[in-house]
């Protein structure tokens, strides 16, 4: 764990073949973020069966979008993931090879313990100063987390795979990172060490040291008390193809709360889209080139990192206020607790689409609807709540 990185380059085609060696409960491979063919897409029952223990799948798409993905199984994936069914994916420009010190670093938790990529204590490295370095932090857990870098200014640079316009430096930040999301930071490797650290814990992170420092022992800030970086005035503004004041084509409401359901004669929480958990949820029907309008009210307790598959959307409003740093094109993003978001998309990738929330215990919990093209059917057994 976790699952071997895939990487390709722009323009590749992809193929991967999925073999279930014992997973009794079935896998299938989700490309969190990526824009596949909808038959590619991984999700259990809705466009493709779960795959069973001695079976196989072959998934097949081209690398069209370069950035920073990963890939998880969608078939009860509350466990599944959690238990490490999962890897990055990563797909570079073609004519630009990745330089200097490239590291894809997805976090999880095992129980207690925050997993690094496969280490699950500090890692350390030896990098010449000067060398030109790219992080691609991917958060694969149910809730947020928090990353910070003491020794040298930088930049973030992509969110959920895709370039900001402009970024500036930060310094004495905090990003925090959306279950499911990514982000990409670049800076140029200090003449003293660097260390990335997660949810400010001294004793995991990264340690990027100079070539003939000192090495370990360094003193690293305490950066707990760091503010947090907002998003939506990072970077400089540009032309997006549509804004808040378009002509929408379809607009879409979702209510999130938490409500009591009975389970046969049992009380459990239900995690609920407009007072109804899967698979009561309607499906929201679009058609191909529709604009689509999306606001998602958090009316609950929880953070509800949303994900929609095969399209990333643009975020048009958070409470009401227009971002006015960069465009921001996202396919994970929370939605915390009294929240209001507005988040727009154009309707270009036929097919089935799960809409759901990335807390996978809410997911499971109900927290999902289908977003299908007018005249689409599954052939699966449809009912794929996680
Ligand atoms: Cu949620």
């Amino acid at each position: 764990m976790p699952g071997p990185p895939i990487t390709a380059t722009e323009g590749d085609l992809v193929e991967v073949t999925l073999r279930n060696a014992d997973v009794e409960r079935g896998v299938t491979v989700h490309w969190h973020g990526y824009e596949v063919p909808s038959g590619e897409d991984g999700a259990a029952g809705l466009t493709q069966e779960a795959v069973a223990p001695g079976q196989e799948f072959v998934y097949r798409f081209p690398a069209s979008q370069v950035g920073t993905y990963w890939y998880h199984t969608h078939q009860v994936s509350d466990i599944g993931v959690r238990m490490g069914l999962y890897g990055a994916f990563v797909v570079t420009p073609r004519g630009s090879p990745p330089s200097g010190l490239d590291l894809t670093l997805p976090v999880h938790a095992f129980g207690s313990t925050t997993a690094l990529g496969d280490q699950d204590r500090a890692v350390e490295r030896r990098v010449a100063p000067g060398t030109p370095v790219r992080l691609r932090l991917v958060n694969t857990d149910s809730t947020p987390r928090r990353f910070t870098l003491d020794g040298t200014p930088y930049r973030l640079v992509a969110v959920d795979g895709r370039d900001l316009n402009e970024p500036g430096p930060l310094g004495r930040d905090t990003l925090v990172l959306a279950a499911g999301g990514r982000y990409d930071i670049a800076f140029a490797m200090p003449a003293g060490p660097a260390t990335l650290l997660v949810d400010d814990d001294h004793a995991g992170g990264l340690r990027l040291l100079p070539d003939g420092s000192a090495g370990p022992g360094a003193g690293v800030a305490d950066t707990a008390g760091w503010p947090e970086l907002d998003l939506t005035r990072y970077g400089a503004p540009a032309p997006t193809p549509f804004d808040a004041s378009s002509r929408f084509d379809r607009r879409f409401t979702m209510v999130l709360d938490r409500t009591l359901a009975l389970a046969g004669r049992t009380p459990k929480y239900a995690q609920t889209v407009n007072g109804r958990a899967f698979p009561s949820t309607p499906t929201q029907v679009v058609r191909e080139n529709d604009l689509v309008l999306m606001t998602i009210v958090n009316r609950g307790q929880d953070i509800h990192p949303w994900h929609l598959h095969g399209h990333a959307v643009l975020v048009l409003s958070r409470n009401d206020r227009a971002p006015t740093g960069s465009p921001l094109y996202v396919d994970s993003f929370d939605v915390r607790p009294g929240d209001v978001w507005q988040v727009g998309f154009r309707a270009t990738n036929p097919g089935l689409w799960m809409n759901h929330c990335h807390d996978l215990s809410h997911f499971a919990q109900g927290m999902a609807l289908h977003l299908a093209y007018a005249g689409i059917t599954t052939p699966f057994h449809g009912s794929h709540g996680g």
